[in-house]
């Protein structure tokens, strides 16, 4: 199992459609093991985006993300980074494709409404940030549908 940090922005707690963009994650079978509405400081924001400092468009991402509350999720699931980033689409909406949460919900770059830990190191670093408590101990026995426990679940 793998863990990812997932964020629904700003655009997407100001247009009311996290419900619906939490649902593309849950219908394909990722568990949530945290879940938090919360504004981002703007030193949380520097953290995060620690590798973009030198962008163009670092003083704008974090105007933007700390413009609003967030969702910040914690998800779980074999390959869950990779999984969550296919649900996700190409960082600019414009270009992603149909079916995917940018694709069908987005029309911007900069305003592209979830974030995902792109690798396994980023993704224990994120989570570190945004749930410094720890994430929820859940035993979900979907898992054992969702899941081949004779060939993907065996320890
Ligand atoms: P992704 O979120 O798809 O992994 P990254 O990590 O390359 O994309 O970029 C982090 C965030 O910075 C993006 N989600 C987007 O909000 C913003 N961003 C990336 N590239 C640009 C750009 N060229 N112009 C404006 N904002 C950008």
């Amino acid at each position: 199992m793998e863990r990812t940090l997932i964020l629904l922005k700003p655009d997407a707690v100001q247009r009311g459609i996290t419900g619906q963009l939490l649902t593309r994650f849950e219908q394909k079978g990722l568990q949530i093991v945290a879940m938090k509405l919360m504004q981002i400081t703007p030193e949380l924001a520097g953290k995060h985006y620690e590798a973009h400092k030198e962008r163009p468009f670092y003083p704008g991402l974090v105007k933007f993300m700390t413009s609003s509350p967030v969702v910040a999720l914690c998800l779980e699931g074999i390959d869950a980074i990779n999984v969550c980033r296919n649900l996700m689409g190409k960082t600019n909406a414009r270009e992603s494709a149909p079916g995917t949460i940018r694709g069908d919900f987005g029309m911007s770059r900069s305003y592209n409404l979830v974030h995902g830990s792109d690798s396994p190191e980023a993704a224990a670093r994120e989570i570190g940030l945004f749930f410094p408590e720890g994430v929820v101990k859940c035993n979900y026995s979907a898992v054992n549908w969702l899941y081949d426990p004779v060939e993907e679940l065996k320890k």
